[in-house]
């Protein structure tokens, strides 16, 4: 039997793509040169892993019936274009709550205890040399606000509690049973933490929530943390206030052109960065592989989807 077309938008690790073709013939084609009589029966789209699905490709795909993205952010899938023409998306929560919360802690450790440069110390030959690295700052009994307490935020609020960290948190709406305290304003938290911790969605609402207001509340003894998107952060206000010791420090797994890095960012010694490696383990991308896949089966037997955000 013939396997139904699937158009493979993004670059997938390899047994992600082995598991498509059980099902699927898998066709790989950026979003700008998709061959027209593809585009004409194509059915099944997966994507995602820094790449996107928009709406003139939803709409230049007529037979098109789901979208399946790799990843829970799905801001590069234009949702609204796809709910138009009665087209599913999945995204791939949960599984790489653990993964994402492992990586925030460690940014937080790595610019508290300045990892890197003492690493980089030793590598040097300067400890022998110069004798010791010098004093860094703990985070334990520190106040730490969440923005966004989501799936990921409430694993990154345990994980601080267990360094015995206080825990507060922003979003749109005070959240039932939860023990840690809300605040309704994001300056507000940002003026009362030392560290603001960024872990809500990209969005339209969330554009530059982290805005010069909020990062000059957080101030020069504060420390930002955005491991969420680039996009909710304003990054040259940032960059502004590192450099002036108006913010203390930044953690940063994602930017807001990635994978460009302003040079004047990475030349910063009160930053810490990552090239996007929040769910970047074999475990984690196994499983939202697997997500995807069984999202895209399901769908193609008839079956409820897993994840299904459209
Ligand atoms: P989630 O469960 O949907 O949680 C999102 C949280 O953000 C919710 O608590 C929500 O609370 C809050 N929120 C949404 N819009 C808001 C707004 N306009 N203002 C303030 N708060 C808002 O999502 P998740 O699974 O935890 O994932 C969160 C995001 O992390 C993803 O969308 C993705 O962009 C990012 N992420 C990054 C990596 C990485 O590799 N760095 C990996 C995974 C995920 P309210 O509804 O109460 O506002
Ligand atoms: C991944 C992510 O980097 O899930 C998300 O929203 O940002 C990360 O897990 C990405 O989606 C796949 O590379």
């Amino acid at each position: 039997m013939t396997k139904p077309d699937l158009l493979l938008l993004a670059s997938y690790p390899d047994p992600v793509v082995s598991a498509l073709e059980r099902d699927f013939t898998v066709h790989r084609h950026s979003e700008d040169a998709i061959p027209a009589e593809l585009a004409e029966r194509v059915r099944f789209v997966a994507t995602g892993n820094g790449s996107g699905c928009g709406r003139a490709t939803i709409e230049g795909l007529p037979r098109l019936e789901i979208v399946g993205s790799f990843g829970v952010g799905y801001d590069k899938v234009d949702v609204a274009a796809a709910r138009e023409r009665g087209v599913r998306v999945t995204n791939t929560p949960d599984v790489l709550n653990d993964c994402v919360a492992e990586v925030t802690l460690a940014l937080m450790l790595a610019l508290c205890h300045r990892l890197p440069q003492a690493d980089r110390y030793v590598r040097d030959g300067r400890w022998e040399r110069e004798g010791d690295f010098g004093l860094t700052a703990e985070l334990t009994g520190r106040r730490a606000g969440i923005l966004g307490l989501g799936r990921i935020g409430k694993e990154i609020a345990s994980r601080l509690q267990a360094f015995r960290m206080e825990v507060v948190y922003h979003g749109r709406n005070r959240q039932e049973h939860q023990p840690y305290p809300f605040y309704a304003d994001l300056a507000e938290m940002a003026r009362d933490v030392d560290w603001l911790v960024v872990i809500a969605p990209g969005s339209p609402s969330t554009r530059g929530l982290v805005s010069r207001e909020v990062l000059e509340a957080l101030g020069p003894e504060g420390h930002l943390v955005n491991v969420a998107r680039g996009s909710l952060v304003d990054e040259p206000a940032m960059i502004e206030l590192l450099s002036q010791g108006r913010l203390g420090g930044a953690a940063l797994d994602v930017f807001a052109q990635e994978p460009h890095v302003p040079e004047e960012l990475r030349r910063l010694e009160n930053v810490v960065l990552l090239p996007h490696q929040g769910s970047a383990t074999h475990k984690t991308r196994a499983a939202m592989g697997d997500l995807v896949v069984r999202n895209l089966r399901a769908h193609l037997r008839g079956e409820p989807l897993l994840s299904a955000v459209a």
